[in-house]
């Protein structure tokens, strides 16, 4: 097949899925066109099979906003032309899944029947998407979608609560690519350089965003090390950077936390981790959690969202009501004190990644791209 990948290039979840499913697809034969606006982040996949095609916005002085949308739908139907994608395939509704119509429509007036599927991943639905400015064309572009698909069953039900669709919505969870963690213990697994082997690893990684909550991160890792010798390692960067070390200075634990920043190699930083705090206001899917549980690593979340398809209560950690930061220090502790409890979540939550597998994962949207094709012309 040729498929093109609308994504955001960052280290946001949404553009992780989206590069991750067009470096599989590729390595498994088709041909794999990413359209966005640089080059993303996690395609470290060289192969004649994947293409990249910069969308570029000519500034001009009477722009108040650049206007994106159109330019990005320019590059689609030139893209889709040259190379003669059957499917462009768009993560984050918002602006691509407009974007993805518009090009559609332009590619119809050239006798071209492109088909668009759309995958929502969260915040387009949640907390952007369904906000007065935007919900009319968000709406109209996931009913006017060849096909649309959802990361979780949470999000399928918050967008048919949020809007009036009228497709069919597909949940096709996220999914890990085993073959790109180390072994415990491998090599590239350097756990002393981190911390004493007395201290537990605690790991939290985001764009800190306040939907993150990464201000109780440090809340529940401070009730955590005044019980046991433990470090932090927090890795990203976002808006709330300042907050949490403005706090951690004043809780005087600043010491015992690694500010990591943005990093490619999540798999390599979690094979050291103990314990995995994710205590998001909302979260359709939790994709860091599974990275995490991949690497063999318990969590201690919230129950919003689709967080309760992931990390499952008592077995591959825990999960708490937003804010509850005493629940979930009191949970981390109840883990990580016992080594053999501690070794039996690691177990767990290894077993439970494993149901999301790119092996398993994969089929489900080589489906809906089949049925869309069987739709064609
Ligand atoms: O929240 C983020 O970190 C970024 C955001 C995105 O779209 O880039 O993530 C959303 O999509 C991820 C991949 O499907 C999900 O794992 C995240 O749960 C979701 N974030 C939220 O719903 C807040």
């Amino acid at each position: 097949m040729k498929i093109g990948i609308v994504c955001y290039p960052t280290f946001g979840g949404s553009g992780v899925v989206a590069t991750e499913l067009g470096m599989a697809l590729a390595q498994r034969g088709h041909q794999v066109h990413f359209i966005t606006y640089k080059q993303p982040v996690r395609l470290d996949f060289i192969s004649n099979q994947i293409h990249f095609h910069e969308v570029f916005v000519e500034e001009y002085s009477l722009f108040h906003f650049q206007p994106y949308e159109l330019a990005l739908s320019s590059k689609m139907v030139e893209v889709v032309e040259e190379f003669d994608l059957e499917i462009l395939h768009v993560h984050y509704a918002i602006p691509h899944a407009y974007a993805a119509y518009m090009a559609k429509q332009m590619l119809k007036e050239k006798n071209i029947d492109v088909k668009v599927v759309t995958t929502l991943h969260g915040t387009d639905i949640t907390l952007v998407g369904s906000h007065p400015n935007y919900r009319t064309a968000v709406e109209f572009s996931i009913n006017n979608s060849d096909a649309v698909t959802t990361v979780s069953e949470s999000l399928k039900q918050d967008t048919l609560r949020l809007f009036s669709i009228k497709k069919e919505i597909h949940v096709i969870h996220n999914f890990i690519d085993f073959n790109q963690y180390p072994e415990i213990n491998s090599e590239e697994c350097l756990r002393h350089t981190i911390a004493k082997p007395e201290e537990r690893i605690i790991t939290h990684i985001s764009n800190l965003r306040p939907v993150k909550r990464a201000v109780d991160v440090i809340k529940i890792f401070d009730k955590i090390q005044q019980k046991i010798p433990a470090k932090l390692l927090l890795v990203g960067e976002g808006p709330d950077k300042e907050n949490i070390e403005g706090l951690a200075k004043d809780l005087d634990i600043f010491d015992k936390i690694l500010f990591l920043g943005n990093s490619n190699d999540v798999n390599k930083l979690l094979c050291y981790s103990d314990l995995f705090l994710l205590p998001s206001e909302t979260e359709s899917f939790g994709l860091a959690a599974l990275e995490a549980m991949a690497a063999r690593t318990p969590v201690i979340s919230t129950n919003a969202g689709g967080l309760p398809e992931v990390n499952v209560q008592g077995v591959t950690g825990f999960l708490s009501d937003v804010g509850n930061i005493d629940e979930m220090a009191q949970n981390s502790l109840f883990i990580l004190e016992d080594e053999e409890r501690l070794q039996n979540f690691k177990t767990n939550a290894l077993n439970q990644a494993k149901n999301f597998s790119l092996q398993n994962i994969l089929p489900s949207y080589k489906n809906v791209y089949r049925n869309v094709k069987k739709d064609c012309c």
